[in-house]
């Protein structure tokens, strides 16, 4: 299996993007599966280019992310829409207004992620986050369409939606405009991550002491509160091999 996040250079006034800033924070592998990231330019012919080049790797999963300058929480975005409408010129000082994306193009995609589940498992621990219904009309909702587009041409069982994180503190440092922690972000993004690979798995094989049985080799457990709140809504088998040896 194989997962694409992607997230956008800084732009604007900002000279720091949180959610190409979190990217580093991946691994490159997790639970077998393959995770790669790239960072798109805040200008749409590029961007295009580098992602539907990436997307020839053929995907199972894309999350894209965005920072949303002003929102207090993390967004999961349900839509994208067939609109460009600049509030501010793109890094290479190109404005669009009122422009279709695609010609002829659909109005609208739905994002495909899991994200009520995802948006359930930020919350249960205690990460701010809802669904929105936006994603704005500049560069994020733009990719968000051409991922789509481009999935629902040449890849259509591939789960992909965009999620705008806030700002970070350092950019917002003196005005009154809400922030989240990059740590925050790097959870929050990891089990994004998680969430969409478990979406794929009707059952799951989990070891026991983790799920709180006292197989340990002391008589004790291993319990993880943050994994039994990812598989919560997953038929889990419990193994654990030195008991079955
Ligand atoms: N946010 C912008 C584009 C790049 C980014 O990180 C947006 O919300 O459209």
């Amino acid at each position: 299996m194989k997962i694409l996040v992607t997230g956008f250079e800084p732009f604007g006034k900002d000279s720091l993007n949180p959610s190409s800033m979190v990217l580093s924070s991946l691994p490159s592998t997790l639970w077998g599966c393959e995770i790669d990231t790239l960072c798109l330019n805040v200008e749409a012919t590029k961007a295009e280019a580098s992602l539907k080049q990436q997307l020839t790797k053929g995907y199972d999963g894309v999350i894209l992310l965005g920072v949303a300058r002003g929102r207090s929480n993390l967004t999961i975005e349900r839509v994208a829409i067939n609109i460009d409408d600049y509030r501010i010129p793109d890094n290479d000082g190109n404005t669009r207004q009122d422009l279709t994306i695609v010609e002829d193009g659909p109005a609208a995609y739905f994002s495909t992620l899991p994200y009520r589940e995802m948006e359930r498992v930020l919350q249960e621990h205690q990460i701010p986050c809802a669904i929105s219904n936006s994603a704005g009309t500049y560069l994020c909702n733009h990719m968000f369409y051409v991922c789509a587009h481009e999935s629902a041409l040449n890849n259509p069982n591939c789960k992909l939606g965009f999620v705008h994180v806030p700002a970070i503190p350092t950019m917002v440092v003196n005005e009154a405009v809400a922030s989240m922690s990059m740590e925050m972000i790097e959870k929050a993004v990891l089990l994004m991550v998680k969430t969409l690979i478990l979406s794929f798995c009707k059952k799951v094989a989990v070891s026991a002491c983790l799920c709180g049985k006292n197989c340990k080799y002391n008589g004790g457990n291993n319990l993880n509160e943050s994994l039994m709140i990812l598989l919560k809504n997953h038929e889990c088998i419990e193994v654990c091999p030195e008991v079955q040896g």
